[in-house]
């Protein structure tokens, strides 16, 4: 089996990567030039996977691009992960969100369309498009009300991929994927900037965490679990979409309580709230019933909440104490 995977290089694409070699596929990365150009820092969450994958240049914003890679290879599936996935960036430029998110996931639907129909296609859809709940626990039926350019372009996302499955009967999948972290996250989102931070303090390089809303609630599952069930997604009989969810909701207080008690600290001596975190629209509660996954992909998590905020701490403190890693740049930069 042949499958490609676009965003291959984040916290998602790397764990599925390794869980399609695995499994024996014969693994395809699409990824941007620059990344290409640019090894060191772009290929961290691969550089282990590099003699067993085979990556192309493209753009998610070049349907040529696209085209040219789809047309060169036989894939079986096609793990569509890229995107403009920081919801905050996404207020600060949502022309750029809406064009690669929407139109990437269009051009993907198109050349596979017209070069390899048979191609299965999996679309990584958000809770993020529940925004303003319509309904508690969240599941499939439940309707969108996205808070964000980044939630509206998942939406627009996820309806492409019912419309090439209703209209040209492809295998089109999408999965709703509430929060999921783990050591790859990038330091931009609210659980790696807690645990780098938490690192940073406890080895004497950082003395206060600054943040904005501590009161919002998500359901917070692991990277690895979730990319199983993408996989199972498109080893069913017939496409269809699907929540997956922990089922468990913690607000950002209580990661950072967690993290801080991690390594012997209490959050309230160094969290400050910045008005500068906080988002114009906040997507405040998210919970989710992924009952349908369970029954039917026969899918669970085998993280629990305080396994991840620990495994995120632990490697956070390693990266920073054990191999003198400039955590504090990546951090940074990521800002
Ligand atoms: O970690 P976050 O930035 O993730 P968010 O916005 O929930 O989105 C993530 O999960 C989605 C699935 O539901 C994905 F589709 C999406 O791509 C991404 O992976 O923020 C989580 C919460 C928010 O309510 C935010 O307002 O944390 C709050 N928060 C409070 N202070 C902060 C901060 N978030 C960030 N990033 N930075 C802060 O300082």
């Amino acid at each position: 089996m042949k499958a490609l995977i676009t965003g291959i290089t984040g916290q998602d694409g790397s764990y599925l990567a390794e869980h399609l070699l695995s499994l024996g596929y014969e693994v395809h990365g699409l990824v941007r030039r620059i990344a290409l150009e640019d090894p060191e820092r772009r290929f961290t969450r691969i550089s282990h996977l590099l003699d067993r994958i085979q990556l192309h240049a493209a753009s998610l914003e070049s349907y040529p691009s696209i085209f040219a890679v789809v047309s060169r290879h036989e894939f079986d599936e096609c793990y569509h992960l890229a995107a403009q996935s920081f919801v905050a960036e996404s207020f600060a430029d949502g022309f750029s969100t809406m064009n690669t998110n929407i139109n990437g996931t269009h051009y993907m639907l198109a050349a596979l369309r017209e070069l390899r129909p048979q191609c299965r296609f999996y679309f990584a859809g958000s809770s993020e498009m529940f925004g303003l709940v319509q309904e508690t626990p969240q599941r499939e039926t439940t309707p969108f009300h996205p808070r964000s350019p980044y939630g509206i372009s998942k939406v627009a996302g996820f309806d492409l991929t019912r419309n090439y499955r209703e209209a040209y009967g492809m295998f089109a999948a999408s999965g709703i994927l509430f929060n999921h972290e783990g050591p790859r996250r990038g330091f931009e989102f609210v659980t790696r900037k807690i645990t780098s931070t938490v690192a940073r303090i406890k080895a004497g390089q950082a003395n206060e965490l600054q943040l904005g809303n501590l009161e919002a609630r998500r359901d917070w599952g692991h990277s690895k679990d979730y990319v199983r069930a993408m996989y199972l997604m498109l080893q069913q009989e017939t496409p269809d979409d699907f929540v997956v969810a922990s089922g468990d909701s913690h607000t950002v207080r209580e990661f950072c309580e967690l993290a801080f008690a991690e390594v012997g600290l209490d959050y309230r001596d160094y969290v400050r709230i910045d008005e500068r975190f906080y988002r114009p629209a906040e997507v405040e509660a998210l919970i989710g019933d992924s009952t349908k996954a369970r029954t039917v992909l026969g899918w669970q998590p085998t993280y629990t909440f305080s396994e991840i905020v620990r495994e995120m701490v632990q490697n956070d403190l390693k990266m920073i104490l054990g191999q003198n890693q400039p955590l504090s740049e990546a951090v940074s930069e990521a800002r």
